[in-house]
């Protein structure tokens, strides 16, 4: 079997896992099967192999610390089942404005003091349209942000268009945050009042700007396995991995609309998420996307030492860590930084320190 091109063909290497180890550069053309048998490897096996891929493209011992802050809380106008900021759902979360620069600031000093190298701040918008002052007051934290502290900094805001996303990337912005949250085939079930590919447009919109693009999901939502598969579909044929992928396990939250869903489910439904999907989908994620810094997100308080230890095994070399998620808990950063020493980890540093 003579390939005439110097670099590997895909379709030379029938084993993905070996077509994922044995590529030198990242692959954009995943197919399902490749990922779905990838997925339903032996889970120990598949540790392993994920733990080798990890070994090659990042530093293993290495953890980031990501902060962040609700600098715009609920009145959201996306219907979104599982939020609990979304005004079509009932959680009693009340609408704020927008932090001012200098509250924003304490929070970016505390953070920093505590290790975090990255400050992600988070409003509850559908898009930026009319929002040009506020768009200007963020552009100002994100620059002092990284003028005073010199941290890598990410915000999510909802859907942007070009002109914006180059506001934010000449303040300095370093990430967006816009997740895909599911597979396309589930998304219609988790949120109407906007599209998948709507998302997809955002965030090539953040790329074409020279931003780096965090997207992930949230497991949990009452989706299958097959879902998963098609989620790591979506993302790792995206013509750029995504810089950082974050990994939520749903916060089911009362009166939104999705805990009320979830609690008719049967007990034995296969649509309860499992601790061994979470690792395969991690597991997956970082054998097809090696160069990604996955993270793990929301739900990380509701998760054992040890299972978030299996989970860096499985390749996971991110966390959020602080006072508070968005709207939810957060491990704080002592009892982060006793884990991260009792595993042996340590927090990764800044790319600009
Ligand atoms: N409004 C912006 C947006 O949706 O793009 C940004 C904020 S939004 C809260 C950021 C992400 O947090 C969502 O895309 C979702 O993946 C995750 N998230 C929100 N509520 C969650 C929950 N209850 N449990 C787990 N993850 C959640
Ligand atoms: C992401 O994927 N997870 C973070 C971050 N991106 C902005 C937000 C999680 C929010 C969890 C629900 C809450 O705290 O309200
Ligand atoms: Fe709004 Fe984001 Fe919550 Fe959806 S996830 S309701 S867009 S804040
Ligand atoms: Fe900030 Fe992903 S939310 S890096």
């Amino acid at each position: 079997n003579i390939s005439t091109s110097s670099s590997i063909n895909n379709k030379d290497i029938e084993d993905p896992i070996q077509l994922a180890l044995n590529s030198s550069e990242p692959i954009n053309n995943w197919t399902k099967d490749q990922i779905r048998q990838i997925y339903n490897t032996s889970l120990y096996d598949l540790i392993h192999q994920a733990q080798i891929q990890h070994r090659k493209h990042h530093n293993p011992s290495e953890i980031q610390l990501c902060t962040l802050l609700n600098i715009k809380e609920g009145g959201c106008s996306e219907d979104c089942k599982y939020c609990s900021q979304s005004s079509k759902n009932d959680t009693g979360l009340k609408a704020s404005k927008l932090l001012q620069v200098d509250q924003v600031m304490l929070k970016a000093r505390q953070a920093a003091a505590n290790g975090s190298t990255r400050f992600c701040m988070g409003a509850a918008w559908r898009d930026m349209v009319g929002r040009k002052s506020n768009l200007k007051r963020i552009a100002e934290m994100i620059s002092t942000i990284n003028n005073e502290l010199g941290m890598e900094t990410c915000v999510t805001l909802g859907m942007l268009d070009s002109q914006q996303a180059k506001t934010l990337k000449d303040a300095g912005l370093t990430a967006y945050n816009h997740n895909i949250d599911t597979s396309r085939e589930y998304y219609p079930n988790i949120i109407s009042t906007r599209k998948f590919d709507e998302r997809l447009q955002t965030i090539q919109n953040v790329n074409d700007a020279g931003i780096k693009v965090c997207t992930g999901g949230i497991l949990g939502m009452g989706e299958t396995s097959e879902d998963h598969v098609s989620f790591l579909y979506t993302l790792s044929n995206m013509p750029k991995h995504p810089e950082s992928l974050p990994i939520n396990k749903l916060v089911s939250i009362k009166g939104t609309r999705l805990d009320e869903e979830l609690s008719q489910l049967p007990k034995d439904s296969e649509r309860h998420l499992k601790f061994d999907q979470v690792l395969k989908t991690i597991a997956t994620a970082r054998l097809i996307m090696p160069k990604s810094i996955i993270r793990l997100a929301a739900g990380r308080y509701t998760m054992k030492e040890y299972e978030q230890f299996i989970c860096f095994l499985a390749g996971a070399n991110a966390i959020f860590t602080g006072e508070r998620m968005l709207t939810t808990m957060c491990n704080g950063w002592d009892e982060d930084i006793e884990m991260l020493k009792k595993w042996g980890l340590v927090p990764m540093k800044s790319f600009s320190n």
